[in-house]
C-alpha cells in the first residue's frame, strides 16, 4: 500500500463519525429534484393522527423536525401554526405538509402555538410567541405562518423565505382560486428571520377576527416597499371548509387600528410582547406550545 492509499483508508475511517459525514454533504440544489408539481388534495377522509405519524416517523426527528438525509438546506425553516380546537384540521395539515416540505428539501421544525383558555383569540400574537420560541431552538434563517386549515396544491410553491415577506396562499379554492384582494396578506406568509426583526413582527392588539393581516401587509409595505408572491398557478391552495369558531368574533375595531399602523408599529410588536407558556409538549409530528396570551385591555 503506497503512503497515499493509507493516507485515504484512514480519512474514510475518521469519517465514520456522524458530525464527519454531515461535514461532507453537498449543499443542497438550487431547485429539489423531488418536486412534482400539482397535487390531489382532498379531505373525505378521516385518518387518525396516531396514524399520520406511523406513515411519518421514518423520516421525522421528534418535534416535527426535518433535515434533508443526502444534501445540507439552505434554508432552515420555522413554520408557525395558530391553533386552538381545531384537531382534525392539525391532522390533515401534517398529513399533507410533511411530505411535501420534505419534497423541498427544507431545514424544517413545524410549532403549533394553542392559545390557552377560552378568552378572545389572538391569532397575531401566537405568531409572535411561535417566532421567539422557535428562535430559541434552533438556528432558524426564515419563518413561515400559516393558518391550519390551508393546503398547498402545488410542491412547487416553496416553504422558504425570499427578496421580499412573500404571501403563498394567493389562489385558494374557497376565492375561487383568485386574491380575494389585491392586498391579501393573510393564510401563509413567509419572512426572513432579518424581515421580521424589521417590521416589528405582528400587533399584539388585534383581539379576534380580521385586521391582523392587512396590518402586517402595511408594515411590510413601509418597510419593504412591497411583498413577493407565486404565480397563481403554483400558488393554489385548498382551505378545509369549517365554521366560525367560538370566541373569535369579527373585530369591530380592526378598521380603525389599521388607520394608525404607520404610527404604532415600532411600539407594537416584538418590542412590546408578553405571554406565558403554559406547557411545551413535544411530538414527533410537531412542537405544540399552550401558551396564555392574555386579554385586550
Ligand atoms: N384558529 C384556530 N382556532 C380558532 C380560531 C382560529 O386554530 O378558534 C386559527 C387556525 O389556524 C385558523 C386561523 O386561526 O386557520 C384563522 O382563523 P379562521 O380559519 O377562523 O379564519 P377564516 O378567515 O374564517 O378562514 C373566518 C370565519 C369564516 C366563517 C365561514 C362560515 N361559512
Ligand atoms: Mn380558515
Amino acid at each position: 500500500m503506497t503512503g497515499d492509499e493509507l493516507a485515504k483508508t484512514q480519512e474514510t475511517k475518521t469519517l465514520q463519525t456522524e458530525s464527519e459525514v454531515q461535514k461532507v454533504l453537498a449543499p443542497c440544489p438550487g431547485t429539489s429534484p423531488h418536486l412534482v408539481g400539482p397535487l390531489l388534495v382532498e379531505f373525505n377522509w378521516n385518518r387518525t393522527m396516531e396514524a399520520v405519524r406511523a406513515e411519518m416517523k421514518p423520516s421525522l426527528l421528534e418535534g416535527g423536525r426535518y433535515k434533508p438525509p443526502d444534501c445540507i438546506s439552505p434554508h432552515k425553516v420555522a413554520i408557525i401554526i395558530p391553533f386552538r380546537n381545531r384537531h382534525q384540521h392539525l391532522v390533515q395539515w401534517l398529513y399533507y405538509l410533511h411530505p411535501i416540505l420534505q419534497r423541498q428539501q427544507l431545514d424544517y421544525g413545524v410549532y403549533v402555538i394553542n392559545q390557552d383558555g377560552e378568552g378572545t383569540f389572538n391569532r397575531a400574537k401566537l405568531m409572535n410567541v411561535g417566532f421567539i420560541r422557535a428562535m430559541k431552538e434552533y438556528s432558524y434563517t426564515c419563518i413561515v405562518f400559516s393558518d391550519v386549515d390551508l393546503i398547498p396544491m402545488n410542491d412547487r410553491n416553496i416553504y422558504s423565505c425570499f427578496n421580499k415577506p412573500r404571501h403563498l396562499s394567493v389562489a385558494i379554492d374557497k376565492f375561487q382560486f383568485e386574491l380575494a384582494s389585491p392586498t391579501n396578506f393573510g393564510g401563509v406568509v413567509s419572512m426572513s428571520i432579518e424581515q421580521y426583526l424589521v417590521i416589528n413582527g405582528f400587533s399584539n392588539e388585534f383581539w379576534g377576527w380580521g385586521g391582523e393581516d392587512d396590518d402586517l401587509y402595511q408594515r411590510t409595505v413601509i418597510k419593504f416597499q412591497g411583498i413577493s408572491r407565486p404565480d397563481m398557478v403554483t400558488g393554489r391552495y385548498k382551505m378545509i371548509k369549517h365554521e366560525r369558531d367560538l370566541h373569535n368574533e369579527p373585530n369591530p375595531q380592526a378598521l380603525d387600528m389599521l388607520s394608525r399602523t404607520a404610527l404604532t408599529m415600532d411600539e407594537d410588536g416584538l418590542s412590546s410582547l408578553t405571554y406565558t407558556i403554559n406547557k411545551v409538549h413535544k411530538d414527533l409530528l410537531y412542537t405544540f406550545i399552550t401558551v396564555d396570551v392574555g386579554r385586550p385591555h
